[in-house]
């Protein structure tokens, strides 16, 4: 009998836990549940005839490597041509049996799919294949659990795991909770599948709190940077497009990079200083994916919240991704979701060392929006980068022109802080200066200004 049944049939059957056996998680909990060493999955794309006839392809290497990136090993790949749905299976019972047999064949830890199941779907699948059914949301909270590392990213992930699970929970518990480790086990774990719809609400109502009341910092945070009259930039776009690399490049940021999908979760900011010597704060956020779940998107709301209040978003883009149209589209769907489509962008084509060609190269010569292209990790073109930051959040100036009193060198001094001072005049009567005064500072200055041309013609002397 091929190992993987061996182990399955070793399982005990999941106990019934009682009510006073529960305990609510608390946030120091330990989120980590012990995983067999290796595992191996089988990736599939299920498609039915209304589906595009392409796409397939890729969203089998997407399912690869976000497997990858939750450290599971693909064993084979596998495009599932159905003609219609069945309710009980969503698979026809013949496809069932095949996978069954990968199953047994390969030790399957679990059939990975690019879909999400119904919850029945899943217990009879599971029933039936003998194996762990993980559909692409599962997997994608399975990377986010992984990544997690700040208090703020353990609470968001536990939301939206527990957001995801609580709709699906059938009967006393999950077809998945009979079987081991790997995907779809981390997070709140082995917990989350001994608590009931109440307690899983109350803890999203906890969940939520605590993230209300971070949120409320941040708010404070946001507060000082807009009265100190930062300017904030916020670094978005697919995941993997390289967001984290030009952190790192345009500030001394130092976040993991890695060649995976979500390498980032938590954001980080940084201070960088641009070309007309401005500071600007850049963000590094979660990388988009198309499909992002919405439980996911509801829960990282308040991380995205960086992008919501940014003076520019800087939208990178992976030049040299043969999706690279749909991860752009993916990103400007999301942006329009949390509101922000208005704000100005930059869009920054990125990894141009691979050579600009093709749908890249195009998308750049009749860009609508403004546009770079760099390659952070051997910083080319960053300069124009920076420079087009500084372009495009450069704070509206009005040229005016000012009389200060004679002995008025206090004000002339903070007029230099809050001016570009273009020409002084000391006489007499008092300090004549033509300065370009940042719009939102002009009301304090507004008694020492002389209005153009009031001083050869009186105010009513045009209307005559
Ligand atoms: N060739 C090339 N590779 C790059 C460039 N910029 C980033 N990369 C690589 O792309 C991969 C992803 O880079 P990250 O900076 O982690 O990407 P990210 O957008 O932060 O990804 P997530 O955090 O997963 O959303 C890494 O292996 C980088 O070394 C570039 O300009 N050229
Ligand atoms: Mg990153």
């Amino acid at each position: 009998m091929p190992r993987a049944r061996q182990r399955q049939k070793g399982l005990k059957p999941f106990p019934e836990i009682s009510d006073s056996q529960f305990r609510p998680l608390s946030a120091n909990d330990s989120l980590a549940v012990a995983t067999p060493s290796r595992e191996a999955y089988l990736v599939c794309a299920l498609r039915l005839p209304k589906d595009a006839s392409t796409g397939a392809e890729l969203s089998l290497s997407e399912l690869e490597r976000l497997v990858h990136s939750a450290s599971g090993e693909v064993v084979d790949a596998m495009i599932v041509r159905l003609r219609a749905v069945d309710p009980a299976f969503y698979l026809t019972r013949g496809k069932v049996q095949q996978l069954k047999a990968c199953a047994e064949a390969f030790e399957l830890t679990g059939i990975v799919f690019d879909k999400d199941f119904s919850p029945v779907q899943v217990r009879n699948l599971t029933d039936e294949i003998g194996t762990r059914i993980i559909g692409r949301t599962e997997l994608i909270l399975d990377i986010f659990a992984r990544r997690a590392h700040t208090h703020e990213g353990k609470l968001q992930v536990e939301l939206a795991q527990l957001q995801y699970v609580l709709p699906r929970l059938i009967g006393k518990g999950f077809a998945m909770s009979r079987l081991g480790g790997g995907i779809g086990t981390r997070g709140p774990g082995e917990t989350k599948l001994e608590m009931d719809r109440r307690r899983i609400a109350d803890r999203i109502a906890f969940l939520k709190r605590e993230l209300a009341a971070i949120r409320r910092h941040r708010d404070t945070q946001r507060r000082q940077r807009l009265r100190h009259e930062v300017t904030t930039v916020a670094l978005l776009g697919y995941t993997n497009a390289g967001k984290s690399t030009l952190l790192n490049v345009l500030t001394t940021a130092n976040v993991p990079t890695a060649d995976q999908l979500f390498a980032t979760l938590d954001p980080t900011a940084r201070r960088a200083i641009l070309p007309d010597r401005r500071i600007a704060v850049f963000t590094d956020t979660v990388g988009f994916i198309h499909d992002l779940p919405a439980s996911l998107i509801a829960a990282f709301k308040a991380t995205l919240e960086e992008v919501l209040y940014a003076d520019l978003l800087v939208h990178v883009v992976d030049a040299s991704s043969p999706t690279l149209e749909r991860e752009i589209q993916t990103t400007e769907e999301i942006l329009h979701e949390l509101n922000v489509a208005e704000k100005p962008i930059l869009r920054v084509y990125n990894k141009i060392d691979r050579g600009l060609v093709g749908t890249a190269a195009h998308l750049l010569q009749t860009a609508t929006v403004p546009s770079v292209a760099i390659s952070a990790l051997y910083r080319i073109g960053i300069r124009d980068l920076l420079e087009e930051v500084a372009r495009l959040t450069r704070p509206p100036l009005v040229r005016c022109e000012l009389v200060l009193p004679p002995d008025g060198y206090a004000l002339l001094s903070r007029l230099h802080d809050q001016a570009h001072v273009l020409a002084t005049e000391y006489s007499d009567t008092g300090i004549r200066v033509d300065a370009e005064i940042k719009a939102s500072r002009l009301a304090e200055w507004e008694s020492y200004r002389v209005m153009h041309g009031e001083a050869l013609e009186p105010p009513n002397a045009q209307k005559k």
